[in-house]
């Protein structure tokens, strides 16, 4: 692995299309909400922000391009973050409209799923019975038949939509199978290095957010790609502040933000996603280490630099 060991790359998910609005009052949701989430996370010290755009009016996932042109300019405004657009979209969204934005911005970096899986959020239906919008409930209860595709061709069509973009991955590997997909399209020369990879931990379908799996996923990630790699980790839930501490401490990044958890501590909902990202910083510094700044998370990665992105600010 790549690592330079005391500086780490703190990405952070500011909204995500797996909650809904009804788990928690903080979910940024209209443009301005999540504008003003993304820049006081990078504030805070995230020098990536990973971008899900949400329908103003009821919150529902939406990957409609004119939804994020009211909010990729005014983050581009107000910090130097890389921008990171999502081509997971939501649930059920077909391929092309997943690229859209993608397509539109030309961001420096977008993800990249490396496998289709069963995702499923229905398990929150046992305590979750109140609900903002009509949306919400068939929206989790859809996920017990739900499978999140992202096939070998789409995948091929994720890289060949966006390479003449010159926008890098952030590869989402859900399983330890998933690495292998990396280092097939590795192999074929689709994916160049240096990969950046997101191990998501705790995902219902995806492996689970227990520390031996986190140090299979890496040991697996070492034998794979030697020094070509990065290392970041989601722990999806109550596992995001220790799997990341535990990332940090194998050499590794991070990546927190309300799209993966909507808590602060056991029983405390964040209110904002910078105090997340707070929390973690917090936590590096402690252990003598420094959150990496866009500039050195730009040369970690070999990203094009936010000129080269169709984003005006
Ligand atoms: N929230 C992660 C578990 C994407 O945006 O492409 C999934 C995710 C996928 O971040
Ligand atoms: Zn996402």
């Amino acid at each position: 692995m790549s690592s330079k060991g005391e500086v780490v790359i703190v990405s952070c998910a500011v909204t995500g299309a797996m909650h809904v609005p009804a788990q928690t009052p903080h979910l940024p949701v209209t443009p301005e909400q999540i504008a003003a989430a993304a820049v006081g996370a990078a504030g805070a010290g995230a020098a990536i922000l990973h971008l899900h755009a949400r329908d103003p009016e009821d919150g529902r996932p939406t990957a409609d391009p004119e939804v994020f042109a009211r909010f990729l300019p005014e983050i581009a405004a107000g910090c130097d973050a890389v921008i990171n657009l999502s081509t997971g979209g939501g649930q059920g969204m077909p391929m092309d409209r997943r690229l859209a934005a993608v397509r539109r911005f030309a961001p420096e970096l977008c993800s990249l799923n490396m496998g289709s899986l069963n995702f499923g959020t229905f398990p929150l239906l046992r305590n979750l019975t109140e609900f903002v919008h009509d949306w919400e409930r068939p929206y989790i209860e859809e996920t017990r038949d739900y499978v999140f595709k992202n096939t070998f061709a789409d995948i091929e069509a994720i890289v060949a939509g966006v390479g003449a973009l010159g926008t890098r991955f952030e590869l989402e590997c859900y399983d330890v199978g998933h690495l292998y997909t990396v280092a097939h399209f590795l192999e074929a020369g689709v994916l160049k290095p240096p990969l950046f990879l997101q191990a998501v931990m705790g995902v219902l379908g995806g492996i689970a957010a227990e520390a031996t799996n986190l140090m299979h996923m890496k040991a697996v990630a070492d034998r794979l790609f030697g020094d070509d790699y990065l290392l970041s980790v989601i722990g999806a839930g109550r596992h995001q502040t220790r799997l990341a501490t535990q990332s940090a401490l194998l050499g590794g990044h991070v990546r927190v933000g309300l799209e993966d958890s909507i808590y602060l501590e056991r029983g405390r909902l964040a209110e904002t996603n910078a105090q997340q990202v707070e929390k973690i910083v917090r936590i590096l510094r402690e252990l003598s280490m420094e959150p990496a700044s866009p500039a050195e998370a730009r040369r970690m990665l070999a990203l094009k630099g936010a000129g080269a992105t169709a984003i005006a600010a």
